[in-house]
């Protein structure tokens, strides 16, 4: 056998860190930087009203509150280091259906898809996107985001040990629950996807991670390993086919 040509160093496009002052990256960061801190201080009312509807875990969810209130904080100063103006009126249409879906469910009693639609999609969806930003996030918003990730492992842990000793009273409410809550959350993707790929992240990766930790969660809860795989499957096609599609 001839000798290999001398190894050369790994190949491949060299992956360039976004331009933080460039106007584009700065306005693209104001849209998506108006959807994080909205989205957390949402989660903050969402966890007050489940201390209110749990009152034996109160204040374990009040300090998970007080958590989202500090990301919507520090999230807020990511914001400022870059000379960005949040866009929160876009962020709160953007996430007017989940928190609409929230509020119904609690209207009617259905304390299970509160659990589900907080604790599971939202929390899945935080961690899954502030995931990808990690990489590609400038240097002041890095440990923040790092230290944020580890907090949204501890709110996902809650609705899963909440709903794993109940697996088989709420399984039917779950999948119902999950079948109306994933096509919303995947729809602030789609209204964002240009800003997504703007700021560096690749938004199939998105929904690719989106989908690892929501079936990760799903067989927390007890589903089986096959069972939880179709499911997030199914919802994430039928979501994406009905209009929340990504280029
Ligand atoms: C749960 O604690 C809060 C949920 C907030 C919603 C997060 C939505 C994230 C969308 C994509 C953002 C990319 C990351 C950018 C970080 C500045
Ligand atoms: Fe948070
Ligand atoms: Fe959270």
């Amino acid at each position: 056998m001839s000798a290999a040509p001398a190894a050369t160093p790994a190949a491949g496009p060299a992956v360039q860190p976004p331009r933080f002052d460039a106007p584009a990256y700065r306005d693209a960061y104001s849209r998506i930087n108006g959807l994080v801190i909205v989205g957390e201080g949402m989660a903050d009312r969402h966890f007050r009203r489940l201390a209110e509807l749990l009152p034996d875990q109160r204040d374990e969810l009040l300090r998970l509150g007080a958590m989202e209130a500090r990301h919507a904080r520090d999230f807020v100063g990511c914001g400022r280091q870059l000379r960005v103006r949040p866009d929160s009126p876009l962020a709160r249409r953007l996430l007017d259906p989940l928190h609409r879906q929230f509020r119904e469910a609690d209207q009617q009693g259905d304390l299970v898809s509160c659990l589900v639609i907080q604790c599971l999609i939202i929390e899945c969806f935080a961690v899954a996107a502030y995931r990808l930003y990690l990489p590609v996030a400038d240097a002041y918003a890095r440990p923040i985001t790092e230290a944020v990730i580890a907090d949204e492992a501890e709110h996902l842990n809650f609705g899963e040990q909440w709903l794993r000793p109940r697996f088989q009273a709420v399984a039917a409410q779950v999948e119902a629950c999950a079948a109306r809550s994933l096509p919303a959350a995947l729809a602030m993707l789609t209204a964002l996807d240009a800003d997504l790929r703007t700021i560096g992240i690749d938004p199939q990766e998105l929904v690719a991670e989106f989908v690892v930790e929501f079936q990760a969660s799903l067989q927390a809860i007890g589903y089986g390993e096959p069972a939880a795989r179709q499911l997030v499957t199914r919802l994430t096609a039928r979501a994406l086919s009905r209009g929340a599609t990504l280029s």
